[in-house]
């Protein structure tokens, strides 16, 4: 998989998760995750499929987080795993062999083991202190981005606690992929912070 800049998580939106779709849709967004850890199944299925609805035939690449199940019941393009979430080797047995995979890292050893088991990306971080994640890992700030980005042969996505103010400092360490969660779901004015960060990725 080529990089593809910006990465945008969808987790408690201000907007309505449709509107997020087509914004990104507008924005040439490639990458987009529905990542709601409080919602019941029933709930992420209908959003996923009602996200699904908008960006297919587009160049959005519609993610869904941490359930093989779910992504194909809601005919994700991609599907993303943690560190306590299936397998890259089981998901796959439930998700088929077309279905995007990315997995999450927050160490140099998790990201070269994440690495060997051949994903489409990964995702890297706790870059700085977030208070996204409910029990977030220690943050491994932009000395170990660098090092993972020396040896990764996937994209790497670079998360955590990355807003306007930073966001120089991560892409001056090498990183190509940037994710935004508070940043871009706290805000009404979603497309005008896409466009934005666009030009500074
Ligand atoms: N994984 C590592 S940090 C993080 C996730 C899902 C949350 C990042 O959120 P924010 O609001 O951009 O700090
Ligand atoms: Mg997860």
């Amino acid at each position: 998989m080529e990089d593809f800049g910006l990465y945008v998580i969808i987790t408690k939106p201000v907007l309505p998760y449709t509107r997020i779709a087509e914004i990104c849709v507008a924005t040439g967004v490639r990458m987009l995750q529905l990542r709601e850890k409080h919602l019941s199944d029933r709930e992420i299925i209908r959003i996923g499929r009602d996200i699904k609805a908008v960006t297919q035939g587009t160049d959005t690449c519609f993610v869904m987080n941490d359930r093989a199940d779910l992504a194909l019941l809601a005919g994700a393009d991609a599907l993303h795993l943690g560190q306590t979430d299936l397998s890259l080797r089981d998901a796959r047995k439930i998700v088929g062999p077309d279905m995007l995979i990315g997995l999450s890292t927050h160490s140099i050893e998790q990201a070269r083991n994440a690495i060997a088991e051949r994903p489409d990306y990964i995702g890297f971080g706790p870059i700085y202190p977030t208070t996204t994640k409910a029990i977030p890992d220690p943050t491994v700030g932009t000395g170990l981005l660098r090092e993972v980005l020396d040896f990764a042969t996937v994209p790497v996505v670079a998360i955590g606690g990355i807003f306007p103010e930073n966001i120089s400092t991560v892409k001056e360490a090498g990183a190509r992929n940037i994710c935004m969660v508070r940043y871009l779901m706290e805000s009404p004015d979603l497309e005008q912070r896409i466009r934005t960060l666009q030009k500074m990725i």
